[in-house]
């Protein structure tokens, strides 16, 4: 299901099945760069709070809206091109797609969509109670990223009374399309293209850009009341943005703090503001395909997909966001309600999935993306780390495996547990 059916182009970006170089097509109605009008023949014009109003009426935690090119795009433009040629993608290729003339894709929004004039930044909150990943848990848990706990409202379980998995690019592309529609209801025709993650966009200096928040040392995009552990979801329009959402900026409030930094167990913070993602602890379990170098699988921790640790010890997402605006984190989105038994979830019973068993919990789950063998390797990693002797006799079959990941892992993780 993930990457072909769903979101028809913009996840065949994501997953690498449009050719490198070619900018994709617009299926079945344009070509994103050739508008269905000329955007200067239309006086519609979109306002911050009426898109913020919409944004919410369709299940956003809140909106922004900022009129394109925005002030700074030259700006994020080379810090995104100095990423990318510093290879801090690692294989992340999709990252890397450029246009005939050379220049990334996704570095302006201007080269894959040149009839865009504004961009309506939704964030969606999917902060939930603790547990955080930092604090103490039982011995042999391993750790879910918290985006990916997801599952259906309490209203729709399956017949185990289990919440069925959910995940965000779908949940949150159908409400952006249920917003696009409404606007075009309102406003009439103009051109228009939703994205959740998977869109050739750089999403957070986007949202930063639309003044949602402020780009912190860790990277995230964080939301001055709601904190980061929010979604994005990006709407693209040829309305113009009226002229006083010209220019709109959240003051960055990290300040001094440097908690992130320190906390990063594989240190991919290598400096403020900069990540190095083939450190990463969510590329290496979700995106990385194969054997993970091993002088980072100590670091992984106990984390066996994605990682929230430099997101949990942020003091926006936890005492200081409660203190300034007497606000707790809270499970406001019933598509996106955890799944128990994602939350440190038991290695013992994410080792005993078989394929099926795989595919019958996490179909329709972000977890997916790490596929079988991927999730069975970190798990394997974690167990190295757990220190649990218990776990030798998973890791001696593992350490047999065909699958060359699993097995690299499997025998770090036993010459840890020692003997
Ligand atoms: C590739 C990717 C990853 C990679 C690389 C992440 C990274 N930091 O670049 C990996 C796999 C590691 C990853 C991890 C995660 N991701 Co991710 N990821 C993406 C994706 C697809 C592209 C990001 C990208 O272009 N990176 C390249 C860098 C250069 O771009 P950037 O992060 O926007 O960088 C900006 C800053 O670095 C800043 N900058 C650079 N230098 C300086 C200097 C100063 C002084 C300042 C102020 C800023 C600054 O400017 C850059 C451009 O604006 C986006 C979706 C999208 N289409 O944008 C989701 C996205 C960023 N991911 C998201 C999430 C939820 C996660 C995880 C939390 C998941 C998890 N729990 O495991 C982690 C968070 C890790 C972290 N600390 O960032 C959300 C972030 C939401 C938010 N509130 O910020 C996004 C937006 C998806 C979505 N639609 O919700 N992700
Ligand atoms: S997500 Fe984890 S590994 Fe990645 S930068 Fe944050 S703390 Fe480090
Ligand atoms: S932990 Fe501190 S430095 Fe890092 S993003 Fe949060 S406030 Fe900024």
């Amino acid at each position: 299901m993930n990457g072909t059916g769903l979101f028809p182009d913009s996840s065949r970006e994501r997953f690498g099945l449009i050719r490198d170089g070619a900018i994709p097509k617009r299926p079945n109605v344009l070509n994103m760069n050739q508008p269905a009008f000329n955007a200067f023949d239309h006086p519609a014009s979109l306002t911050r709070s009426h898109a913020r109003a919409l944004a919410l009426e369709a299940g956003f935690s809140d909106a922004g809206l900022v009129a394109l090119p925005y002030a700074d795009e030259a700006r994020d433009a080379s810090r995104f091109e100095e990423w990318v040629r510093a290879g801090r993608a690692g294989t992340m290729r999709y990252l890397e797609r450029t246009t005939e003339s050379g220049d990334l894709l996704r570095s302006r929004v201007g080269i894959a969509f040149p009839w865009a004039r504004s961009a309506l930044v939704c964030f969606a909150e999917y902060d939930s109670a603790p547990p955080r990943s930092t604090a103490p848990a039982a011995p042999g848990a391993g750790w879910i990223a918290r985006y990916a706990w997801t599952g259906s409202p309490a209203s729709r379980t399956d017949t185990t009374g289990r919440r069925r998995p959910s995940d965000y690019h779908k949940v949150l592309l159908k409400r952006l399309k249920a917003l696009e529609a409404r606007l075009h209801a309102e406003l009439g025709d103009f051109d228009s293209r939703a994205y959740v993650d998977t869109g050739p966009l750089a999403e957070r200096a986007l949202a930063a850009a639309a003044g949602l928040g402020w780009t912190g040392k860790n990277t995230c995009l964080i939301h001055p009341t709601l904190g980061s552990f929010g979604f994005l979801a990006v709407l693209l329009t040829s309305l113009e943005a009226s002229a006083k959402d010209q220019r709109l900026e959240a003051p960055n409030r990290c300040g001094s703090c440097r908690r992130c930094l320190e906390a990063c167990p594989t240190g991919a913070l290598i400096a403020p503001y900069q990540m190095d993602a083939t450190r990463c602890i969510a590329y290496l379990t979700i995106e990385h395909r194969g054997p993970i170098a091993e002088e980072w699988m100590e670091g992984m921790g106990r984390q066996v997909f994605g990682c929230d640790i430099c997101q949990d010890v942020c003091p926006w997402n936890g005492n200081l966001r409660r203190d300034l605006h007497r606000r707790s984190p809270q499970n406001a989105d019933p598509d996106l309600e955890p799944r128990a038994e994602l939350v440190n979830p038991a290695l013992e019973w994410l080792a005993s999935l078989d394929e099926p068993s795989f595919e019958r919990e996490f179909n329709g789950s972000p977890v997916r993306r790490a596929g079988f063998w991927g999730l069975r390797r970190n798990t394997a990693i974690a167990m190295g780390n757990s220190g649990q002797s218990r776990f030798a006799p998973w890791l001696e079959t593992w350490a047999e495996a065909a699958d060359e990941g699993l097995r690299a892992a499997a025998r770090w993780a036993l010459k840890k547990l020692g003997p």
